[in-house]
C-alpha cells in the first residue's frame, strides 16, 4: 500500500515528467524503500534530498547523422543523462537500441547511481545511449555511427567528468570505435571509456564481470539460507555478454543453465548449456541479427517462439536480458513451478507488480545488487587507467568478490527483516545512504 505521501511526491514527478513511465517506476520503488528511513532524518527532507536526486544534473540529447552502406543519410538521436555526481565522475553505460528514449535512459541513470555508490568505489551515475539498432547493421555502418555519435560526445565527457561504457548494443566493438573518434578528436589517450580492450587500457575481467558478479552474488543470497549453487538448475534470459559471464560462472560452480533467449523466443537446452555452446552465444551475438533461433539448429535444443523462459520449471531464474521481462504471470508460474530465488542481473528486470508478489514469496534481489559487478570492474579499469598499469586476473576476480560479499551484507544491514533479508529495501537505502551524505555535505548544489 502506498502512503499518502509517496503518492503525492510520485504525483508531482508525474507531473514534471510527463509519460516517462519507466523513470516514475525506478523511483516509485526507490521512493517507498527508503521513505521511512527519510523521514526519520529530517536533514535530508529539509535539504530536499530525493527531490534533487530525481532530477539529472545535466541531460544532452543531439542530433547523429550517419549515411548507411547504400548512400542514404540515416538520423539518430543521441543522448547523455548526468544524473548525479556526488560520489564521483557521471559512470554508465551506453545503451544502443530501438527502444532507447529519454525516459529508459533517465531510468537507467537514476538506478546507476545507486549501484555505483553499493560498489562503494567513487563513481556518480550516468546513462546514455541511442535509438541506433545495430540489428542487421555492417561493421561499416556501426563504425560511422559510432564516430557520428562521439564527434558530439567528446565535448562533454572526460576521465574525471564523464566515463561510458557499454550495455545493450554497444560491447567491444562499438568501445572500440568510441575510443578511437575520442582520441581523435582530443588527442588525448585517456581512460574515457571502460570495457576497452586489453592492449589498450582495458581491464581483465571486464567483459564477465557483470555475470560472474551476478552468480557471486546469487551464491551469498543461497548461503544466506543454507544452500549452494551446485546441484541446482537455472533459467536465464538473453544471450548477450550479460547472460554468456553468468552461464559460465553457474557451469563452474556446479550448476546446470537450462534456458537463454533472444526477441525472438527462447531455447530450452534440457541438457545444459555448457561448454562449447556458451562460446556460441558470443558467435550469434556477432551476427547482428538479435535472434537466439539458429541455436536449436545448431545444438538440436527446443525453440519457443515468441515466449519467454519463465514458463520452464527450474529452481533459480537470471533475467539477464532488459527492464520489465519478467511480469506477474511470469512471476507467479516461476514460483509456481517451485522457483525460489529471482536474482536479477537486467536491470529493473521485473515489472513493480512482479517485484511485490516475489519479494513477498520467495527470496529476489533487484538489478541495482545483481548486476553492480559490472560497473564495479569498469571502476577498477578506471583505477588501473590513472595508475597506469594492468592487474592480473586473479587481482581483479579477487576484488569483485569482494565488492559483491560487501553489496551482499549491505542488503543484510539494510534489509534484514527476521530471519529473511528484504534485498529491495537493503539495495535502496544501502545505496541511499552514502548518496545522500556526499550531497548533504557538499551543500545545495
Ligand atoms: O548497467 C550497467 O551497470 C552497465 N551497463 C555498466 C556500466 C559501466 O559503467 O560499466
Amino acid at each position: 500500500m502506498m502512503n499518502a505521501d509517496i503518492n503525492e511526491f510520485i504525483t508531482n514527478l508525474e507531473k514534471r515528467t510527463p509519460g516517462e513511465n519507466e523513470f516514475h517506476q525506478a523511483v516509485e520503488e526507490v521512493i517507498t524503500s527508503v521513505w521511512d528511513f527519510y523521514k526519520r532524518n529530517p536533514r535530508y527532507e529539509k535539504a530536499k534530498i530525493l527531490e534533487r536526486m530525481c532530477e539529472p544534473e545535466r541531460v544532452i540529447m543531439f542530433r547523429v547523422p550517419w549515411v548507411d552502406d547504400r548512400g542514404e543519410v540515416q538520423i539518430n538521436r543521441g543522448y547523455r543523462v548526468e544524473f548525479n555526481s556526488a560520489l564521483g565522475p557521471y559512470k554508465g553505460g551506453l545503451r544502443f537500441h530501438a527502444s532507447v528514449t529519454l525516459s529508459i535512459l533517465k531510468f537507467l541513470g537514476f538506478e546507476q547511481t545507486f549501484k555505483n555508490s553499493l560498489t562503494t568505489l567513487p563513481m556518480g551515475g550516468g546513462k546514455g545511449g541511442s535509438d541506433f539498432s545495430p540489428k542487421g547493421k555492417t561493421d561499416g555502418e556501426i563504425m560511422r555511427f559510432c564516430q557520428s555519435f562521439m564527434s558530439e560526445l567528446y565535448r562533454h565527457i572526460g576521465p574525471n567528468t564523464d566515463v561510458p561504457a557499454g550495455d545493450i548494443g554497444v560491447g567491444g566493438r562499438e568501445i572500440g570505435y568510441l575510443f578511437g573518434q575520442y582520441k581523435r578528436l582530443k588527442n588525448e589517450f585517456t581512460g574515457v571509456l571502460t570495457g576497452k580492450g586489453l592492449a589498450w587500457g582495458g581491464s581483465l575481467i571486464r567483459p564477465e564481470a557483470t555475470g560472474y558478479g551476478a552468480v557471486y552474488f546469487a551464491e551469498h543470497m543461497l548461503q544466506q539460507i543454507g544452500k549452494d549453487i551446485e546441484g541446482h538448475t537455472f533459467s536465464v534470459s538473453g544471450f548477450g555478454n550479460v547472460a554468456w559471464g553468468a552461464i559460465t560462472k553457474i557451469n563452474e560452480l556446479g550448476g546446470q543453465v537450462v534456458t537463454i533467449s533472444g526477441p525472438d523466443g527462447y531455447i530450452y537446452d534440457k541438457e545444459g548449456i555448457a561448454g562449447d555452446k556458451v562460446e556460441y552465444l558470443l558467435e550469434l551475438r556477432a551476427t547482428n541479427n538479435d535472434i537466439v533461433a539458429p541455436y536449436a539448429d545448431e545444438f538440436g535444443a527446443e525453440f519457443h517462439p515468441n515466449k519467454r523462459p519463465w514458463e520452464v520449471p527450474v529452481d533459480i531464474a537470471m533475467p539477464c536480458a532488459t527492464e520489465n521481462e519478467v511480469n506477474l504471470v511470469d512471476a507467479k508460474t516461476l514460483v509456481s513451478n517451485g522457483c525460489s530465488l529471482l536474482a536479477e542481473a537486467s536491470n529493473m528486470g521485473c515489472t513493480a507488480e512482479a517485484v511485490d508478489y516475489l519479494s513477498n514469496k520467495i527470496d529476489y534481489a533487484p538489478g541495482k545488487a545483481v548486476n553492480a559487478g559490472g560497473v564495479a570492474v569498469s571502476g577498477l579499469e578506471m583505477s588501473q587507467n590513472s595508475m597506469r598499469i594492468n592487474w592480473p586476473s586473479e587481482e581483479v576476480d579477487h576484488r569483485l568478490k569482494g565488492i559483491m560479499k560487501n553489496i551482499h551484507d549491505t542488503c543484510v544491514t539494510y534489509g534484514k527483516n527476521g530471519a529473511r533479508v528484504n534485498y529491495v529495501k537493503g539495495a535502496n537505502v544501502g545505496g541511499f545512504v552514502k548518496v545522500a551524505e556526499a550531497m548533504l555535505a557538499q551543500g545545495v548544489v
